[in-house]
């Protein structure tokens, strides 16, 4: 099913079109409404009747998380604090949150779009849905909540945490969907596990996930022990939370929103626009947000995308999914990688779990150092010495044939990994300490 056709399989040219009258719409609304961006445009000698073309995007300047942090915390908004009627905040790893704010209508907005990726993923309103982001700042857990309830799906509102009382209402209440990030699927399934519940005894059969990296082992992994299909959705705080895009069923990429979210693909030192098919940054341009309006916005997000149409009949553009952040981008003796892609390659390997940390260090001297620790099932570190020492060798040399890195693997045991109910942190930089 797909819940808006109308805009949904519109053709390319009708989108076209609409994106541009939108797109100038949106412009003129942020430069008469934002001291920020009217000083930007003033800055290059721009109004906003010189965008008259979606290729005059380029024209315009980007929008930084910094700018955030510089406007910190109402400077963006567009509207009259009394028009805002919802704030969240994504917590930087230092100093003050990002902070995103809502009017009624960025709402129903914000609604309409969960509600387009929960139906392409397959959710009814037959089906029960459990929401294990968390509620509150992070826009997981409401993003999801109102999109749910919109579609007609009975929501349980658990939040993220509590995971045996998660599992027990999985089964008593005949959960169907459930909502977490990918790495607390692996964690719930672990601990259903411990309990002696089979999660693919239970009614799950979707699992929506998204809001940091994973791999396609990964979702192998979720899919094997919870006995879902695990569904990659996309989004950020900045543009929206939630609802920017997501999988279908096929799995071939995740739809944008492209009605609402004006994409494009940047060489992240060069910024200059690379075309379809190449990797590279995402900028994103808001169409319709009436708070918070975002022009170009610099995502950080390395992906690529697909113009063509999906086998699902959907017309929106696909996105490959993101295989990392710009600044999560380890560059090791001068080759570029990122986690997941060390994530891909450890899964790859019998008897390795889902549980890694990567720690970069210069210990050593100036050359980069990487350690990646990662957890080994229970009969595995349970057998004999040897068998441990050829599973480590055969992980070092898999990366180092893979990636072009080498890596000191350690195997530890299962469970020492810190477990995360939320976002994961995959990597430990020790190198600034030096
Ligand atoms: O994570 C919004 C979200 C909630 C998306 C629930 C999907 C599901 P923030 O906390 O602002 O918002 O973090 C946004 O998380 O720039 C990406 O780097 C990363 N991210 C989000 N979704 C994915 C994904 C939410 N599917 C930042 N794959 C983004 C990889 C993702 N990274």
């Amino acid at each position: 099913m797909i819940w808006n056709p109308e805009r949904e399989t519109m053709s390319r040219s009708e989108l076209e079109a609409l994106q541009l009258e939108l797109l100038r719409e949106q412009v003129a609304w942020a430069y008469e409404n934002v001291p920020f961006y009217r000083q930007a445009f003033r800055a290059r000698g721009l109004v906003p009747k010189d965008i008259r073309s979606l290729e005059d995007l380029q024209k315009i300047p980007f929008t930084r998380k910094s700018d955030f942090r510089d406007n910190y915390p109402f400077g963006l908004l567009a509207v009259p604090r009394r028009e805002v009627i919802r704030i969240h905040a994504s917590s930087g790893t230092t100093g003050k949150p990002t902070v995103v704010a809502y009017t009624r209508e960025d709402l129903e907005t914000w609604k309409e779009v969960c509600a387009r990726n929960l139906v392409a993923a397959g959710i009814t309103d037959e089906d029960t849905v459990q929401i294990a982001m968390g509620y509150g700042l992070f826009t997981g857990g409401l993003g999801w909540h109102y999109a749910a309830e919109h579609i007609g799906a009975a929501v349980v509102p658990t939040s993220s945490g509590h995971t045996k009382r998660q599992i027990m209402l999985i089964q008593d209440f005949e959960t169907t969907v459930f909502c977490c990030t990918p790495s607390y699927a692996i964690y719930l399934a672990e601990q259903a596990e411990e309990m002696g519940v089979d999660l693919r005894e239970t009614k799950l059969r979707i699992g929506i996930h998204g809001a940091e990296p994973w791999s396609e082992g990964m979702r192998k992994e979720i899919a094997r022990r919870l006995g879902v299909d695990p569904i990659d959705t996309y989004g950020l705080s900045e543009v929206m939370g939630p609802g920017v895009s997501g999988e279908c069923t096929y799995h071939s990429g995740l739809h944008i929103n492209e009605d609402h979210f004006l994409v494009e693909i940047i060489d992240p030192q060069t910024e200059e626009p690379l075309p379809y098919g190449e990797q590279g940054e995402l900028v994103i341009t808001t169409l319709t947000k009436k708070a918070l309006p975002l022009l170009r916005y610099r995502t950080g997000d390395i992906t690529r995308l697909d113009p063509a149409p999906c086998a699902c009949g959907r017309t929106m553009m696909r996105m490959e999914r993101v295989s990392g952040r710009t600044d999560d981008m380890l560059i090791v003796r001068g080759v570029n990688v990122f986690p997941s892609q060390i994530e891909t390659v450890l899964l790859q390997v019998e008897g390795v779990q889902p549980h890694y940390v990567i720690i970069v260090d210069r210990e050593r001297g100036a050359l980069d150092d990487l350690e990646i620790w990662v957890e080994v099932s229970e009969d595995i570190f349970s057998d004999d010495i040897g068998r441990l020492r050829d599973l480590q060798r055969q992980a070092e040399f898999e990366i180092r044939e893979m990636l072009g890195i080498s890596a000191r693997v350690k195997l530890v045991e299962p469970h020492s990994i810190e477990r995360s109910m939320g976002k994961s942190k995959r990597v430990i930089d020790r190198r600034d300490v030096y």
